[in-house]
């Protein structure tokens, strides 16, 4: 089989590329590891800069986001059970859009199919090979036999612990982490949200995040100790313990319910570089990683398959490698910049184990500070709704 890009990886990030391509006629085959269902079960993101929803519009997967998704203008931050609200609309002229990931996939999975593109599922043991000669191909396992892929180029959107960045020599690849000491326990439950917009609360007891999927559908997350065990956590006790660390007129309005999906998620900080190699680009999770107190990580994600897509386009319709040639320097220039954001809310709002109280006071500082200067909201709406591209 051949294709002009092979595409590892059927999340977010593959699965736009892969639609952008089709609609310039470039053939490009997704392989994923996993079964649909699996990939569209997956709770994640959901909060969209406009920038991602102007592109997921650009690849024609706009319109049920438009109908069901929900345009917020702004967000509350709350500090000791006591809140306050950055106005993006007022500061910056933009919103943000919340829908969420899975309602992304399950638009560009219905987008593939109905163009007739191929996704592989259940691709076991995805190889690239020749990623530095100008005849790379790629092999895989599908029902125990071996398959082979002969390509222009590879795009890793195979995520976090994807096989693509591990194909980089260890010589090239650069990585900068951070894991931060605790995780996020995740509750969504078919109960209407506390507030019409997000609330991210720092409070003693640690941080908590309230937001939402639908008018009908909520999501909140604690701070938990990365010992927790997910299975420790009723219903009753997450609850309980989302109550005390959110402003007290929204813990006096919160409608609890069964949850219908719970996990814990640990926060990291991870960037690779480069993220071109010879014919391999890495685009979303597969090269960077931010906590997801920013809302950034699917927002990046749409951002590199943005810069990806204008690079391959040039190459194919112009015979320019200019975007080819300049992708992983301008996809990372934009990452690094989301990557300060994230770990700048990550450290604004958590409570950190070792905490002194010089550290303490600084954090109050923080956010004492966004809540009287205009300047500080309007810097953290332009990073919210989205840096340019
Ligand atoms: P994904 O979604 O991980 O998809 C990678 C795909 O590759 C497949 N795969 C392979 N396929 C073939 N061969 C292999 N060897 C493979 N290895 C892996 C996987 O099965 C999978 O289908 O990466 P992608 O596409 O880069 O998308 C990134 C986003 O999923 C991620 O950044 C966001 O979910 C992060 N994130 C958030 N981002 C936001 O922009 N806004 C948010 O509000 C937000 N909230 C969140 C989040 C992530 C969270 N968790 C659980 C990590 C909230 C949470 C709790
Ligand atoms: C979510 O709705 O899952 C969500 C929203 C905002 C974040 C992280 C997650 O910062």
């Amino acid at each position: 089989m051949r294709a002009q890009v092979v595409i590892i990886g059927g999340g977010p990030a593959g699965l736009l590329l892969g639609q952008l391509l089709h609609r310039d006629g470039i053939e490009a085959v997704v392989l994923e590891l996993r079964t649909r269902d699996y990939v569209l079960s997956r709770i994640r993101a959901g909060v969209l800069e406009w920038g991602a929803v102007e592109t997921l519009d650009a690849a024609g997967v706009g319109a049920r986001m438009h109908a069901e998704g929900l345009p917020h203008e702004g967000v509350y931050l709350a500090a000791q059970n006591r809140g306050f609200r950055i106005d993006f609309e007022a500061r910056v002229g933009r919103r943000v859009m919340v829908y969420g990931q899975t309602e992304i996939t399950a638009d560009l999975y219905a987008a593939r199919d109905a163009a007739g593109a191929v996704t592989i599922h259940e691709a076991e043991g995805v190889t690239p090979h020749g990623l530095d000669t100008d005849a790379p191909y790629v092999t895989y396992t599908k029902d125990g036999t071996e398959h082979r892929i002969d390509c222009d180029f590879v795009a890793g959107c195979d995520g976090f612990h994807g096989v693509s960045r591990t194909c980089i020599p260890k010589s090239v690849l650069r990585a900068f982490e951070r894991v931060y000491p605790f995780g996020w326990l995740g509750v969504l439950s078919d109960t209407p949200p506390v507030s019409d917009e997000l609330i991210y609360a720092n409070h003693e007891r640690g941080f908590a995040l309230c937001s939402m999927r639908t008018k009908t559908r909520s999501r909140y997350y604690v701070q938990v100790p990365l010992s927790d065990k997910v299975g420790a956590w009723s219903d009753q006790a997450f609850w309980d313990e989302l109550r005390r660390r959110i402003p007290e007129d929204s813990a006096a309005r919160l409608v609890t319910g069964p949850s219908i999906e719970k996990s814990i998620a640990p926060l990291r900080s991870f960037v690779a570089e480069p993220m071109r190699w010879g014919r391999l680009f890495l685009a979303g999770d597969a090269a960077h990683i931010v906590p997801p107190t920013g809302a950034k990580g699917l927002n990046l994600a749409v951002g590199d398959v943005r810069y990806l897509h204008e690079a391959l386009l040039a190459h194919y319709s112009d015979g320019d490698d200019t975007g080819i040639e300049g992708y992983s320097d301008r996809a990372l220039a934009r990452v690094w910049k989301a990557e300060r954001f994230s770990w700048s809310m990550t450290m604004m709002l958590h409570r950190f184990p070792d905490q002194s109280p010089f550290e303490q006071r600084m954090q109050e500082t923080e956010l004492a500070y966004l809540e009287s200067s205009v300047a500080a909201q309007t810097a953290m709406a332009e990073n919210y709704t989205g840096l340019p591209f």
